[in-house]
């Protein structure tokens, strides 16, 4: 049953936040029964894509993003550093590959690059592909021709999340708009890189918010590639750092909504993994995520440690997803 596509295979980009919502409101079973299908209609069902992340430029950021101990408005007692070294960037790179990974993904804390900084990144850009791996970088807000050299230097991935509901939003952050985001991902998908968007659960937000994330994810003019679903990893120090912990259902409710609404793309148990226990994330999985970070650390936060992964891929017969051949 193909429950989320148009008869000519092409997927939906039409919905409605009412029929949103009616998801969110299914009884858990039938929802989760429904997602795993539209997932197994698309995907291997044991697959899991596997990312590492690096912070490759720490702390110091001029933004007010109410989550990020990353800010400079935010005292979380973060050491901020300067832009890595190419080499010690593709030696990251190298170890993680020889630990599974398939993605390396960066992430620099910058309200959006300078020129001479995309530079460098190309340089990082460069070195990890030769490694055979795809490459992710999240910079902050990106020119349409940062986003072009971006592309020549064989970026794959960027992500730029939409965090929340429109209508939340400012409640989050109040240094970039909603619209910034939206011309940011524009710009992408103009230079032709994948895009990796999605936001973040736990932030004080209800229910209708997040419905307005996925119903903006869901009907951006081409749905973004990879859809990381992240639960608020709560850092003391930043104003959300006090937010209610996010209940374990309600976060794979989520998870199985978006897979419904957006059948092809990636959908990744991201950020807050470490606060989950095996069980919840094994239902994620069931709901339709189909990606993970692994290493022992995010950009500034704790992930589960490698080996809790590893030992959970064994016990539920995931196994790690190869790249598509480009
Ligand atoms: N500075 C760039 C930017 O914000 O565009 C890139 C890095 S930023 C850390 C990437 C994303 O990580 C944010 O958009 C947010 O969705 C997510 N993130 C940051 N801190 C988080 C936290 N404490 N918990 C969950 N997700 C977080
Ligand atoms: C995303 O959506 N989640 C990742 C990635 N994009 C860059 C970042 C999570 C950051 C978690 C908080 C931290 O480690 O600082
Ligand atoms: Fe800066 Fe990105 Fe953190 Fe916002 S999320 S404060 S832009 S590093």
């Amino acid at each position: 049953m193909n429950v989320s596509s148009y008869p000519d295979g092409n997927v939906r980009r039409d919905w409605t936040r009412e029929e949103i919502a009616g998801l969110f409101a299914l009884p858990f079973l039938d929802l989760v029964m429904r997602a795993q299908t539209v997932h197994r209609a698309y995907f291997a069902a044991n697959e899991v894509q596997i990312s590492q992340l690096l912070s490759i430029k720490t702390g110091g950021c001029p933004e007010d993003c109410g989550y990020c101990s990353q800010s400079a408005s935010h005292a979380t007692g973060l050491k901020a550093s300067k832009l890595m070294d190419v080499a010690d960037v593709v030696a990251d790179a190298r170890a993680a590959r020889d630990a599974g990974a398939t993605r390396y993904c960066m992430g620099a804390a910058w309200r959006s690059p300078k020129d001479r900084d995309v530079e460098a990144v190309c340089e990082m850009i460069e070195g990890v592909k030769a490694l055979g791996m795809e490459t992710c970088v999240t910079l902050g807000m990106l020119s349409g021709p940062q986003a072009q050299r971006l592309k020549e230097a064989g970026l794959d991935y960027y992500n730029h999340n939409l965090d929340t509901s429109p209508e939340y939003y400012t409640e989050v952050i109040t240094t970039r708009t909603y619209q910034d985001r939206l011309d940011t991902l524009e710009n992408l998908r103009a230079a032709d890189i994948a895009v990796c968007c999605g936001g973040i659960i736990g932030m004080g937000e209800q229910r209708e918010d997040r419905v307005g994330l996925l119903h903006s994810l869901a009907t951006l003019p081409v749905h973004p590639e990879s859809v990381p679903i992240n639960s608020l990893v709560r850092v003391a120090g930043t104003r959300l750092g006090d937010s209610a912990p996010v209940d374990a259902i309600e976060f794979a409710r989520v998870i199985a909504v978006a897979r419904i609404l957006m059948p092809k793309s990636m959908v990744r148990l991201s950020a807050g993994r470490g606060e989950l226990t095996d069980e919840a994330q094994a239902l994620c999985f069931l709901a339709g995520a189909n990606s993970i970070f692994y290493g022992d650390k995010l950009l500034t936060t704790p992930n589960p440690e490698e080996s809790r992964d590893r030992k959970l891929m064994r016990t539920l017969g995931l196994v790690p997803m190869q790249p598509a051949a480009t």
